[in-house]
Parts: C-alpha cells; structure tokens; sequence
C-alpha cells in the first residue's frame, strides 16, 4: 500500500512515530493509502531545517528562487495526469477538475516567482529633512495549513508567496487529501530546492496543525480552513503576537435580478452551486431570484441541475464527484435533514445515491430546497456540499440585507445588466469579493480572503507578499 511521507530537510522519511494513520478513497470507501501520523518532535526537526536553510534561501539572487520555483511549475505540468489522477483518488473530486486545479497549482509557483523577481521596497523623501525607505524583509520560518477541498490548489497558493519572499516554511496539508502534498514534496527534490527550505509535516490538525501554531520560532501562521478551527487558532497563535492570515468559511450569497441574462445566470449557476460538490468555500449556497423570474429559474435551474451526473470521479462526463470524507458526508445528509424540519421543501436530489461500482463511496445528490426563512440554520451556517436554498425577492434594499445577514462575509455573485445597480449593490455587500455576472473568475493580483467571520487579512498579489514579509522603516536624515 503506498505510504504518504513527511518531507523534512530535503529527505522524504517517516515520522519518528512510527505510526500510520488511514487515507480512504472516498469514491469507494476503502482504505487505499496510508499516512505516516506525525506530532510535534516532527514539527520541531521541519523548524530546525528550515531554520538553517532560511538565511540563504533569503539571500539568494531572486533569479535563483524564481528558477526553482518555475522549474517546480514546469514539473508538474509535465506530470498533470498523475497529479490530477492521484487529486481524484483521494479528495473524490472528478478528474477533470482536478486537472484544472493542478494547472492552477503550476500557475501558482510560476506567479509568485514572477513576484520575486519584481517585488520592490517603497521610499519617501520628506521635504528637505529626510528620506525614508521601507525595507521587505523576510519573516524567516512561516507555517501554512491548508484544507482538504482544493488541496494542492491551496497548498501552492500559501507556499508559493511565502518561498518567493524568501522564507522558509514548515507545512501541514489535510490529513484527508495528503496525496498531491507528498507527489509535490518529490517534484521540490527533482527542481533542486535547497533542504529546508519546504518542509511538509503530515498529521492530524489537532496534534501537527496545532504544533505548528504553538511553535515559538515559527513567526507567522497562513491556514485556510473552518472558522471554528480558525477561532481556535487565533487563540493560540494573538498572544504569542504571530502574524496570521486566516481564510475561514463563507455561506455565500448569488443574487439574481430581474434583468439578468438568465441563460448566463443559469449556466453559471450550476457550477457556483455544485461545481467540486458544493466544496469550494466561495460557491453560493443561498441562491435569491427576483420574484419577477423565480418560476422561470427556478424550472430551468432544476433542468440543469438534474443533467449533472453523479459518479465515477474518473469519468469525463461525471460533473459531480464523492464526498471527500464519510464525517463530512454524514454532516452534509445531516443538514438536509435540518433543511427539512425547518420547513424547507425538497425540490431537487435530497439523498445520498450509490452510484453502479461505487457502492460503498459517499456520493449526495445535488440537492436545491425552497421555502426556507433568511435566518434559519440552513440558510445561515456553511454547508459545504451539494446543497443550496433558493428564495424569492421584491426588493433590492431588502436582498442586501438579507444577503448581509449571516456571520460569514467571503463572496456575493451578482446578475444584472443594470450597471448603476451593479455598482451600488456592489459597494453595500459585505463581502471581499463580489462577482458582477460571473463566479470564480480570477486574477492573481487581487485581493482574496473575507470580512466577518470568513476571515483575516487578504492572499494574492501584493497583499500575499506584503503577509510574508516585515516591513521596516529606515529614515535617513539628510
Ligand atoms: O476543516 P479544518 P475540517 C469548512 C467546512 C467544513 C468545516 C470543517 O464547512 O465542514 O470547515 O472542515 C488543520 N490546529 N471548511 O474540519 O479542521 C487540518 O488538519 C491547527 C472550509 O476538515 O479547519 C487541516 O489541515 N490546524 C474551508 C486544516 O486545519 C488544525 C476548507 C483545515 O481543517 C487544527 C475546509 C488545529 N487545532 C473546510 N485542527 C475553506 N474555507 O475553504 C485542524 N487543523
């Protein structure tokens, strides 16, 4: 059975623990890896090695880091059919998608290395008595945790700005998706990273995540994830005055008005709703149609929907994979269930299928309910599957609010051929990201990341770089 192995100071090797956790194929159930189940004495030797290679990674030409981190790029790019079959083994996610996703993952080295090479200190001559310049500095040895949905998509996005401004770092990928996180750690080897540099700790979050949290040296903490394991790191990480950048939760808003181009709105729709199985923190999961329409949408949407094929993950024409662990599954049927004994009518999918071959796997169908109030519990905590709520509205003042009114700020999509209501409904949403007649259209230098309670502090671009760096004022008196 393959085994998945820690990457600490150049070496792929086992925990010093000796044990060995389960990795699950969730497509069909069963066990098909395992994990090496490391604690805090790993963490301690990834700090140790990243805090020795660190002062050289940090003055090498940036050439040198763009060229590793390019080279890393163009390998697995080279290798994207093993990447994004071993994406769908483990995270249950169609193959297809996961191709996808590792495209963006070489996107994602290949434009922070970019940013080694261009990022630039800032200066400011004041008038006749000085001139100040801010230096960038690096943080020296920084800790990224990362999530199970979109795993080495993710995984890329927190260690690519944190190498390219010259850090070092010790990682956690998902326990639940280790995979790509380990095939990575081999292409590091390949492309010639220095030892140290990366460290990849595999391990449960509560034991590694939180160790590297804990970690005195470790300076600075990414960690994408749920709000409640981000409350908690918080916690852990305010008093010991680490910087943090925290991408949480979302139970995102896609409001439809009346004017829309409803054949866009619904193509998109379909995705925004169930694209990944629901399991991308920015998909909209409380869909708001104009009352004027909802009949209309609402038919159509089902017709949509209902064509999406659930199954073999494998398969190029399934859009709608597994669920990426049996607890998630059953908190996803769970939620269906509330859906129901909150009033909310059923209109589409609501159980759990078995698709022919895939008995044992956790598949849900995709699942669209309506008649639920703005504040029930189905409408206002994430979800994080296949799941949406559909509602009708009449007014704009009032489809603000109600799309305002959950604890969650991270994404709103929204349909209107109106330019002036885009602009200003735009501006009322408290959300980081608003998306005007599109969803997950991205651009690298933006700003990402969420108000309220999906979050703190934002990643891409600048911002990402600025995160993994310390600003320091030097004043020069003239
Ligand atoms: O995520 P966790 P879970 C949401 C989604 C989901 C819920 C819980 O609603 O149902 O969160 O998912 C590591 N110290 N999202 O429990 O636990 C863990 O090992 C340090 C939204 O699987 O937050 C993993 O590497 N680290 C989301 C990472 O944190 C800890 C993506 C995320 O796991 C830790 C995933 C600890 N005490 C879930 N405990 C998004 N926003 O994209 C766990 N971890």
């Amino acid at each position: 059975m393959m085994e998945v192995q820690n990457y600490i100071n150049g070496e792929i090797i086992d925990s010093g623990s000796s044990e060995w956790l389960d990795n699950f194929n969730p497509a069909t159930g069963k066990v098909y890896s395992k994990i090496t189940d490391s604690n805090a004495e790993d963490v301690d030797r990834a700090y140790e090695a990243a805090q020795k290679a660190q002062p050289n990674w940090e003055n090498s030409p940036a050439e040198e880091r763009f060229r590793v981190m390019n080279k890393v790029a163009e390998l697995i790019e080279e290798r994207i059919e093993e990447f994004a079959k071993a994406e769908s083994i483990d995270q249950g996610k169609p193959f297809w998608l996961a191709k996808n996703e590792m495209r963006r993952a070489a996107q994602n080295m290949r434009f922070f290395a970019t940013a080694a090479m261009q990022f630039a200190s800032e200066s400011h001559a004041t008038e006749n008595k000085a001139i100040n310049y801010t230096l960038r500095q690096s943080i020296g040895v920084v800790g990224c945790i990362s999530p199970w949905n979109l795993p080495l998509y993710l995984f890329t996005w927190k260690i690519a700005p944190a190498l390219a401004a010259g850090n070092a770092i010790v990682s956690k990928p998902s326990e639940f998706t280790p995979m790509t996180a380990f095939l990575f750690s081999k292409v590091c080897i390949e492309a010639g990273m220095p030892a140290g540099v990366l460290n990849v700790v595999h391990g449960l979050g509560p034991k590694v995540g939180q160790a590297i949290v804990e970690h005195k040296g470790i300076k600075a903490i990414s960690f994408t994830g749920g709000t409640v394991t981000g409350a908690r790191i918080a916690s852990i990480a305010a008093p010991k005055f680490k910087k943090l950048s925290l991408e949480l939760g979302g139970k995102n808003p896609n409001i439809i008005f009346s004017d829309a181009d409803i054949d866009k709105a619904i193509k998109t729709t379909v995705n925004t709703s169930f694209m990944n199985q629901g399991e991308i923190c920015l998909c909209g999961s409380r869909l708001y149609i104009h009352s004027s329409i909802y009949e209309q949408v609402k038919e159509r949407l089902i017709e949509a929907v209902k064509a999406l094929k659930v199954g073999d993950p494998m398969d190029e024409n399934t859009r709608i994979g597994a669920i990426v662990s049996k607890a998630h599954y059953k908190k996803v049927l769970g939620y269906i269930n509330l859906a129901k004994e909150e009033g909310g009518r059923i209109l589409l999918g609501g159980e759990s299928v078995n698709p022919a071959g895939f008995e044992d796997g956790w598949f849900i169908e995709p699942t669209i309910i309506e008649g639920l109030s703005p504040n029930c519990r189905t409408n206002q905590e994430e979800i994080f599957g296949p799941v949406i709520s559909i509602s009708p509205f009449e007014y704009t003042d009032e489809i603000i609010e109600i799309a305002n009114g959950t604890e969650y700020g991270l994404a709103a999509t929204i349909w209107t051929e109106n330019l002036t209501l885009a602009h200003r409904v735009a501006q009322q949403l408290q959300f980081g990201i608003v998306w005007v007649n599109c969803w997950l259209l991205r651009d690298l230098r933006t700003p990402f990341g969420g108000m309220k309670s999906s979050g703190v502090g934002r990643e891409g671009g600048w911002e990402a770089m600025r995160f993994f760096t310390e600003p320091k004022n030097v004043c020069i008196a003239l």
